[in-house]
């Protein structure tokens, strides 16, 4: 049943109240809120298909499992179902293409031949929207990433292919950057790795070195455009070794003063990134968070509002680390349909962030008095607050539907839409 709009200002002012007496003020929470932009991945709508005319299977060592009906086909339904996505999602956000979305006309163009033209619909269509965009290179899923390794593999020739593709992707996104106004920033994820035990773990890390700096060789204006390297614990078929390691990357961002990107599904199963949050800025500029969720060997199922979340929201707000991170997504579930699932991830890392907003000050208080008990026994407490009140009033005031009345939405778009493809 969707709640009214009369009980949603009913609960809402009751609180208001309620937040105010303990010192929070839900209109700056909320305000504070509508200014943080969450990066949607356009890869959940198709499954990590993208649009190249060979379209072949998906590799590197990530998995889509599930065969919902109604994935996107082609750009134009991509941008449909996104725009679906977005009508469901309270805020201004962005969107985070691949390099393999190009709209290439059903020529085929290979990775170390994408140009900005290749992405203008995107962008036109980001313009429209008044939305940011975000890019990454494709290193996987292609022949001559078969083999496991791109940017670090024993062979120049194949090197070479990769870092083009990525030097191409770079100018791609301060294209982006310069149409939109906003700089775009460029994550650069390779799959290279072992399935078993390699004898020379150095010499691939010292070829990705070297690769990363032919890639980042040519200055761009951070003003249109960041670089971003994502680090990873191991993938399916490279379980034994990955070349580009967390403290590979964490290396190599602090020296080269890259942005860094912390994938939450990225780490050993019990390891959060919230703790690396107040650490790893300390000495690189930048944070580019892939927000997922990592169950077992999997490390892409939807976001859920669970403890790891809320942690990494309450390290961003807590230590004002918001204006030095840039917050994306990064799940693909084909098992359900595929905009709740990004509705689902959107809202539930938007709300994490609105209730680490919504933090009592005496939790602080407390802690900085040396009172341990009492901290426990408030930040015990504030889980209590009435956060979703707050929640649903700002997804009224920012006209979207409040609760769970988004399903609904979802529901008649698949029977109008999605059950046709
Ligand atoms: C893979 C990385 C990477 C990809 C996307 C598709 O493990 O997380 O970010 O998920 O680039
Ligand atoms: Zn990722």
């Amino acid at each position: 049943m969707a709640k009214s709009s009369k009980l949603i200002a009913q609960s809402y002012s009751a609180a208001k109240s309620r937040y105010a007496d303990m010192g929070v003020d839900t209109e700056a929470a909320m305000a504070a809120l509508a200014r943080i932009p969450i990066s949607l991945h356009c890869w959940q709508g198709d499954d990590v298909g993208g649009f190249e005319t060979s379209g072949g299977e998906l590799s590197g060592g990530i998995a889509v499992t599930g065969n919902y009906p109604g994935k996107a086909r082609t750009p134009d339904e991509l941008r449909a179902d996104l725009d679906k996505a977005l009508s469901l999602i309270p805020g201004k956000h962005r969107l985070n293409l691949h390099a393999f979305y190009g709209e290439f006309g059903g020529v085929k163009v290979d990775r170390d031949q994408i140009e900005p033209k290749h992405f203008k619909g995107w962008v036109d269509w980001a313009k429209a929207n008044g939305m940011g965009m975000d890019f990454n290179p494709t290193c996987f899923s292609h022949p001559k990433a078969a083999d496991g390794f791109t940017l670090s593999h024993p062979k120049k020739g194949i090197r070479d292919f990769w870092i083009e593709h990525c030097i191409r992707s770079r100018e791609i996104g301060a294209y982006m950057g310069k149409s939109l106004g906003s700089a775009t920033v460029t994550n650069v994820w390779i799959p290279d790795g072992f399935k078993d035990t390699p004898v020379d773990r150095l010499a691939p890390r010292q070829r990705l070195e070297d690769s990363l700096d032919k890639v980042f060789a040519k200055p761009l204006s951070p003003k249109h455009h960041l670089d971003a390297v994502e680090s990873k614990l191991f993938g399916i078929g490279s379980e034994s070794y990955v070349v580009g390691s967390h403290e590979f990357y964490m290396g190599y961002a602090i020296k080269n003063q890259k942005v860094l990107c912390l994938d939450a599904g990225h780490f050993h199963p019990t390891e959060g990134i919230a703790d690396k949050l107040s650490s790893a800025l300390m000495f690189v500029p930048e944070i580019l968070l892939h927000v997922s969720r990592g169950v077992r060997w999997d490390s892409d199922h939807v976001v859920t509002l669970d403890d790891a979340l809320q942690a990494i929201a309450n390290e961003l707000v807590r230590n004002k680390l918001l204006a030095r991170t840039h917050i994306g997504l990064d799940f693909f579930d084909a098992s359900i349909n595929r905009i709740a699932a990004w509705t689902i991830g959107t809202r539930n890392t938007l709300k994490a962030l609105l209730i680490a907003l919504l933090e009592p000050p005496a939790l602080r208080e407390a802690e900085k008095a040396g009172d341990l008990t009492g901290r426990l026994a408030l930040m015990e407490d504030a889980k209590g607050l009435p956060w979703g009140a707050v929640w649903d009033a700002y997804c009224e005031t920012q006209g979207v539907p409040a609760g769970n009345s988004w399903l609904a939405e979802v529901r008649s778009y698949e029977a109008a839409v999605l059950s046709k493809r």
